[in-house]
């Protein structure tokens, strides 16, 4: 038997996506394009090649094309960096380029988090207007990633800010994934439907190719750590549960102990590759980036930790346009041992497929 068939019999047996036997395997070579930044945290491609990259103090940095970072930022945020909080998700309009030049920013203010729309023009970033508000902010726990849905809603994803009573209250904005339609995000802002709830703190995902399935990373308590299945009106149990057993709570398809800290996190959908469709996630405290292999069915049928401890500690990984994962470094974010060179915005290609 091998090891793949033999992953998927341990599986079946716990009857959920539990601890696999994760395997060290050889990964592609790493560029570094960039070094010397602060906290970046989410990085977004501008259909001409460039990129925005935030980072957490509060600073919106462009990638020029040819993969030179900008000195100057694009823009400076006025944010509450406490603890975790800051400058935390960006997202681009999916008509950015087109009929508009919207870019979308989540951040921590002291009075709460705020997602604004930005405008960019004349290589600025320039605040339009806050569209999402009265969300709790902490210290702990502000999640704050923001993506584009397939169905072309916006979907941001909060945190308890480190108030357990939050994530189960249904009114609370906390604990949540929220959902924004084209009108809302577009308009005047305001009102964002409860997707899911009894989240602690999910930092990253995506939408499986094919099957439009969203898969989150989310930080447990000390060594719980979780990748959820989301669906519309599910509730993922925190604080009640936590861990694989999830009794009347959606379970996690893999959970983590030791932890690992996951954040952000990207399917690979470019064609041709040996991981085209698998999951990539960027660890903190595992200090590596985790390849999962999800089925159709959403299940979590091996997995693979690539560059443990080659850079530290990883905020997360996005794929191109042109089919390179790019990666943030997160070693100056205070829990980290930064060298030099860090924070670094690292790149590699996946593998071709074996033919
Ligand atoms: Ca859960």
């Amino acid at each position: 038997m091998n090891r793949r068939s033999l992953a998927c019999c341990v599986l079946a047996a716990l009857g959920l996506g539990a601890a696999l036997p994760a395997v060290s395997a050889a990964a592609p070579r790493v560029t570094t394009v960039a070094r010397g930044l602060s906290v970046p945290w989410e990085i977004a491609f501008l259909p001409d090649g460039r990129a925005l990259v935030t980072e957490r103090p509060g600073r919106v940095r462009l990638l020029t094309s040819n993969g030179r970072l900008q000195r100057r930022p694009v823009a400076r945020v006025r944010v509450s960096a406490n603890g975790e909080g800051g400058l935390l998700g960006l997202a681009l309009d999916p008509l950015f380029g087109r009929s508009n030049n919207f870019v979308y920013l989540y951040y921590t203010t002291a009075s709460g988090m705020k997602l604004a729309r930005y405008r960019f023009r004349g290589g600025r970033l320039r605040r339009d207007r806050v569209i999402l508000g009265r969300i709790a902010a902490g210290p702990i726990h502000d999640s704050g990633r923001i993506a584009f849905g397939p169905d072309g809603r916006l979907y941001v994803a909060t945190g308890d800010a480190g108030d357990e009573s939050l994530p189960q209250r249904p009114r609370s904005r906390n604990g949540k994934f929220l959902r924004l339609s084209p009108s809302i995000y577009r308009g005047r802002g305001g009102r964002a439907q409860v997707f899911s709830r009894g989240h602690r703190n999910p930092q990253g995902f995506d939408w499986q190719p094919g099957t439009g399935r969203l898969v989150s990373t989310e930080h447990g308590a000390e060594t719980n750590d979780e990748v959820n299945v989301v669906r519309r009106g599910g509730n993922y149990g925190w604080p009640l549960v936590e861990g694989p057993r999830h009794g009347r709570f959606v379970a996690p398809i893999a959970t983590y102990r030791p932890s690992v800290a996951p954040s952000g996190a990207t399917f690979v959908t470019r064609r041709g590759s040996a991981w085209t469709g698998d999951y990539l996630f960027a660890t903190l405290v595992g200090e590596h980036i985790r390849r999962l292999e999800i089925s159709p069915r959403g299940r979590v049928t091996d997995q693979h930790v690539l560059y443990r401890g080659r850079f530290g500690r990883v905020r997360t990984v996005v794929e191109a346009p042109n089919g390179a994962v790019y990666a943030l470094t997160s070693n100056r974010d205070g829990r980290g041992d930064p060298t030099a060179a860090d924070d670094r915005i690292l790149r590699f290609r996946p593998p071709r497929r074996p033919g």
